[in-house]
């Protein structure tokens, strides 16, 4: 590295519509999974930084709910979430699914994005899972949509130019101070990650609609004296038929989120984990802007 490149640092912020591959990115970027990533629209409810450290940078990166036309106070929420970070932030990365064609939805997100002061980078998803001629036929339709900075197709889940968008970030960031130290990775706790692991198995394993009407939260984490740790987390669902659904006959589907969720949780906690589920009714809870709160999924200031 010539020793006069100046050092960069701030934040990205990663918007899009739903499913567009925002966290998938994330945790690309990171080289670890923090953020929950699921076929499910609208699986982010949490805002989620991650802190991203190279030679030259340091970039926080914002992880931020799917833009969309919400239906209750839950999406409500997740969109004023998504939308509050596009005033914070020194870049805007704007992600575009290649295989879905550019509609309404992503005119709708563009016309934020446009709106804000902060530098603005296209970046197009899942190259992958598109031809040649798709992914032009895309650029060009979504390049149109605002006035864009820069432009990039990635795909997160082959890895393929993750390190070029890193790249790309740094070079529209402001020169800055390293503000956080090389070992802080994201600002998520123990318990708002574990909560997440949960969900994420719980929308990979149920249909339709129940994903949308199930919340989890991580009451406790314990370690006991031989390096386990006791993992308790409640999921809500709205309704009693639901609550049957997600235990399953026999108490068969809930013991498989519990078994899916538990390896991801003792990866994070680096130590065996003893996974309690318990599964609650709590009515209509995804209008109650209070029990939105109380999950962590309400924009935060
Ligand atoms: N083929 C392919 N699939 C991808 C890629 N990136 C993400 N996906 C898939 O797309 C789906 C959505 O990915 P997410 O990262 O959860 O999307 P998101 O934008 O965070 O979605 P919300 O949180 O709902 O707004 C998941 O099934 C991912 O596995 C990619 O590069 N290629
Ligand atoms: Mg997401």
């Amino acid at each position: 590295m010539p020793q006069n490149t100046p050092f960069k640092s701030g934040f990205v912020a990663l918007v899009g519509r739903p499913n567009a591959g925002k966290s998938t990115l994330l945790n690309a970027c990171l080289g670890e999974k923090v953020a929950i990533t699921s076929p499910v629209a609208q699986t982010t409810r949490k805002r989620l930084r991650a802190v991203v450290t190279t030679d030259d940078a340091q970039i926080v990166i914002v992880d931020t709910p799917g833009l969309h036309k919400p239906k209750d106070a839950l999406g409500k929420e997740l969109n004023r979430s998504a939308l509050g970070e596009l005033a914070d932030v020194d870049v805007v990365a704007m992600l575009v699914d290649a295989t879905k064609p550019v509609g309404t939805g992503d005119a709708w997100v563009a016309n934020h994005v446009a709106r804000c002061d902060a530098k603005k980078l296209l970046v197009l998803t899942k190259a992958d899972a598109s031809s040649p001629e798709q992914v032009s036929a895309q650029l060009e339709a979504a390049s149109a949509l605002a006035d864009f900075d820069d432009q990039i197709v990635i795909s997160a889940q082959e890895g393929f130019n993750v390190d070029a968008f890193v790249r790309l970030v740094t070079h529209w960031l402001p020169e800055g101070p390293k503000w956080f130290p090389d070992g802080m990775r994201h600002d998520a706790s123990e318990e708002d990650i574990v909560a997440e692991f949960v969900r994420e198995k719980a929308f990979l394993l149920l249909r339709e609609e129940i994903p949308h009407s199930v919340g989890v939260r991580c009451d406790s984490i314990t370690y006991a004296k031989d390096g386990h740790a006791s993992v308790n987390a409640t999921i809500l669902v709205e309704r009693a038929g639901q609550k049957g659904i997600v235990v399953g006959k026999g108490g068969s589907m809930i013991k498989r989120i519990g078994i899916a969720a538990r390896q991801d949780v003792e990866r994070l906690l680096g130590c065996k984990v003893y996974l309690e589920l318990n599964v609650r009714v709590q009515p209509k809870w995804r209008r109650d802007r209070s029990e939105i709160a109380r999950l962590g999924y309400d924009a935060k200031e």
